[in-house]
């Protein structure tokens, strides 16, 4: 159906999905208003032309089948909605996204198929996603930020690292912090208390759209109140601070910052499975990709026991760090199979 035909201009309109909760999506339109769409149905089906084109003609449906996403809508989606005399719209088309933070879907039977999980696509859109972690309290987990740092590079979306809590910090992680910036990443050492790296954090979020990705708990929605003090968004209590499994922010929303450039903050997340298929994870951490396909057994060696094999080699004259090589090591199991 072409919606455009039958409605005057003026009904159609562009926007961002900027919040989603059951079937009702929250659209920014050109003019800052904030719409609540539902979805048109035909987008909730896939339709199966009889060309694989289906903006060539003839444009004739052969067969409605379920779609391969637990929903064709996410957060960051640019879409055009029908607006009604009510105030509300109906989303008729999402463009073609440009990238996408996905994982597999985890709940089970309802969508799970056999052929695998379906798509969960988190946050569309995106020109960096911040791996927040603190630097203190509890005491960074490496792996962690290791396994966030590959989900990003999966995706093809550029990373950056944000220390919060410095203001708590104890240990020196100045070689740490050193050791991501030799691999090409941007770090931010930031206290919300203190003020410490909040202008730093400032001009790398300034005219981009970023997504705020770490644990619960981490000071993801803290950090987003200092840069931008006007949203005053609910943070955990103090006294909660060590309560495992509770997340203050329950939702995913992509906020406008007043000095250009949008961040979505995220619910707490564990490292999740990578979407897309990996042939060699060692693709995902930059310092080791130069080095695939020059061992001695090509691009079948694994670099875990292989004679000759140029990773391994690079470990041990520390061209590569050792702690890298291990969280290498790990992802094959925690992001291998699911
Ligand atoms: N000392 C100190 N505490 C901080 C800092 N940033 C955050 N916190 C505290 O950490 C706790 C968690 O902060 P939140 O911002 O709610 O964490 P979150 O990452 O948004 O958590 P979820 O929404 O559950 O994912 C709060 O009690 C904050 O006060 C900081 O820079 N220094
Ligand atoms: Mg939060
Ligand atoms: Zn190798």
């Amino acid at each position: 159906m072409n919606t455009s035909e039958k409605t005057t201009e003026e009904t159609i309109q562009q926007g961002i999905v900027v919040k989603k909760t059951l079937g009702k999506y929250t659209v920014r339109s050109a003019d800052s208003r904030s719409i609540v769409c539902t979805l048109i149905g035909n987008l909730s089906k896939r339709l199966m032309f009889s060309i694989a084109d289906p903006s060539s003609m003839p444009k004739r449906v052969l067969e409605v089948k379920e779609l391969d996403t637990v929903d064709p809508v996410a957060v960051g989606d640019r879409v055009s909605m029908l607006l009604a005399a009510d105030g509300t719209g109906t989303i008729t088309e999402i463009a073609p996204r440009r990238n996408k933070l996905s994982r597999p879907a985890t709940d089970g039977g309802r969508h799970y198929k056999k052929s695998g999980p379906r798509e969960q696509v988190i946050v569309a859109n995106l020109d960096q996603i911040v791996v927040v972690l603190p630097a203190a309290n509890p005491t960074p987990s490496w792996d962690l930020l290791d396994r966030h740092l590959a989900t990003a590079e999966a995706s093809d979306i550029p990373a950056l690292i944000c220390f919060t809590k410095a203001d708590l910090l104890t240990a020196d992680l100045s070689h740490e912090i050193e050791l991501y910036r030799q691999i090409g990443y941007q770090v931010i050492l930031t206290s919300a208390v203190s003020g410490l790296g909040i202008d730093e954090l400032k001009a790398a979020l300034q005219t981009r759209v970023s997504v705020l990705w770490g644990k619960s708990g981490v000071g993801k929605t803290t950090l987003l109140n200092a840069v931008e003090p006007g949203l005053g968004l609910r943070v955990k209590a103090v006294n909660d601070h060590n309560r495992e499994g509770r997340h203050t922010t329950t939702h995913l929303e992509l906020f406008d910052l007043s000095f250009g450039g949008g961040v979505v903050d995220t619910p707490g997340q564990r490292a999740f499975k990578i979407w897309n298929e990996i042939d060699d994870f060692a693709q995902l951490l930059p310092e080791m990709r130069g080095y695939i396909g020059r061992c001695k057994f090509g691009l079948d060696c694994t670099h875990t026991r292989e004679p000759g094999c140029a990773i391994k080699s690079a470990v041990s004259t520390g061209a590569i760090t050792s702690r890298r090589y291990e969280s290498f090591l790990g992802m094959k199991d925690y992001f291998g199979s699911w």
